[in-house]
């Protein structure tokens, strides 16, 4: 592909599971009491967690790490105080990526957490809820091009519903769409050059997500004319949620130009809701990445694990095990996938698939230029059935197992 190993292997830590989250589930508190929780005035904690988060990622070496708004800040009294208290610490994020070499691949804003967020950001119907949405999302890419972030994401958090007795879903809609061209309009006018990532997910934490999948968000972006301006950010777990595999999502998006990055995680198959699991399993990561690298690779985006430790494995060690198993992983299913490219069985089993398209007659009417009656002339005027193209199925894959 013309491209080093090193350069696929992207990746990056997500401040928001490895630093922020302090075990809290429904049905618990905190679990893992880490130093930067506790004993201070809430922007001396997070300058403390900054200065952990950092030496975190450096000791990983990992490359880039990504980050929401007010995983980095607290939010203060005011509008006011929250900006000051984000850009406070932006600098503080500035001096520690020049310090450590570690890069931001991109960054976001929480517009989920806040109780006034509890119906919607950019499709919450009180203006004053959309405007304090556009509020958090200017400063968010202010920061990330300052900070140099290669790309900035929006995932809808609570961009859904829970009853269409309440809702207009029609209205909610166009609220998100004119607010997406805002925030594309405004990247423009800073002259931010990353790409606006949407991430699809389905499910959670509304019942019904505007952002179900890929081929939603595509349907989305069409209808507001942004295809060409927005791509997404695909999330394993989200994939398998929505019913579909991560490469099937991964294959879409690139099929309709809107692929951009990744979020690695793994879902559990019996498990019907985001469990942000470390990936795991070799053979699913390796199809995974083969479909990226068959789309071409990264051209902006990395491989962010959007993954979190359990709620017992207190130790830090353990969060540190969890990105170095990732790590590893995801490299093996890149040389796996890599072998997958270079064996040429699987490309060869494709073109033999599409073999109808190199004949003249396959050209002309795959590509749509033989009327209905013209291709029902052309077999009519033949005395046998049409003879199928075998498919091989079963044969490849298996095949997949003996590049591991
Ligand atoms: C939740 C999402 C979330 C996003 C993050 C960045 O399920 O995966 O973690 O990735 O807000 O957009
Ligand atoms: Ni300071
Ligand atoms: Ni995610
Ligand atoms: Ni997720």
């Amino acid at each position: 592909l013309g491209k080093r190993m090193e350069d696929h292997l992207r990746f990056a830590v997500c401040y928001w599971h490895s630093f922020v989250w302090t075990g809290l589930d429904p049905f618990g508190g905190e679990t893992f009491l880490r130093p930067w929780f506790t004993g201070g005035n809430p922007m001396e904690l997070a300058v403390r967690k900054a200065e952990a988060a950092f030496d975190f990622l450096s000791r990983l070496g990992v490359p880039y790490y990504c980050f929401h708004d007010r995983d980095v800040a607290p939010e203060g009294a005011t509008p006011r105080e929250s900006l000051s208290n984000f850009r406070h610490m932006v600098e503080h994020l500035a001096a520690h990526q020049q310090r450590t070499g570690v890069k931001l691949l991109w960054g976001t804003a929480n517009l989920f957490s806040h109780r006034r967020y509890m119906a919607g950001a950019a499709t919450n119907p009180d203006p004053e809820v959309f405007a304090m949405a556009a509020t958090q999302v200017k400063a968010a890419i202010d920061a990330t091009l300052q900070l140099g972030g290669e790309n900035y994401v929006l995932w809808g958090g609570r961009e859904g519903y829970e009853t269409l007795l309440n809702t207009d879903l029609r209205q909610e809609l166009d609220q998100l769409g004119r607010f997406l061209n805002l925030v594309v309009d405004y990247k423009h006018r800073i002259g931010f050059t990353g790409t606006i990532l949407l991430e699809p997910k389905p499910r959670e934490p509304t019942k019904h997500q505007y952002d179900f999948d890929v081929a939603t968000v595509y349907g989305f972006l069409k209808r507001y004319g942004l295809e060409k301006e927005v791509k997404v950010n695909i999330e394993a777990n989200h994939a398998t949620l929505s019913g579909h595999s991560f490469e099937h999502e991964i294959a879409l998006a690139q099929a309709l130009g809107i692929f951009g990055s990744l979020d690695m995680n793994r879902g559990d198959p019996q498990l019907g809701w985001d469990t942000d699991q470390f990936p795991n399993n070799l053979p699913e990561t390796a199809i995974a990445l083969y479909s990226v690298l068959q789309g071409g690779g990264f051209t902006t985006g990395g491989l962010n694990f959007d993954a979190k430790v359990r709620r017992q494995s207190i130790d830090p060690t353990d969060l540190f095990h969890g990105h170095v198993g990732a790590m590893d992983l995801c490299a093996r299913a890149l040389l796996v996938a890599a072998r997958m490219i270079e064996d040429d069985r699987l490309a060869k089993a494709v073109r033999e698939r599409y073999a109808g398209w190199r004949t003249s007659f396959g050209r002309d009417a795959l590509e749509g230029r033989l009327s209905l009656e013209a291709l029902s002339e052309r077999v009519l005027s033949r005395n046998e059935d049409v003879t199928p193209v075998s498919g091989r199925q079963e044969a490849l894959e298996n095949l997949v197992n003996r590049y591991i």
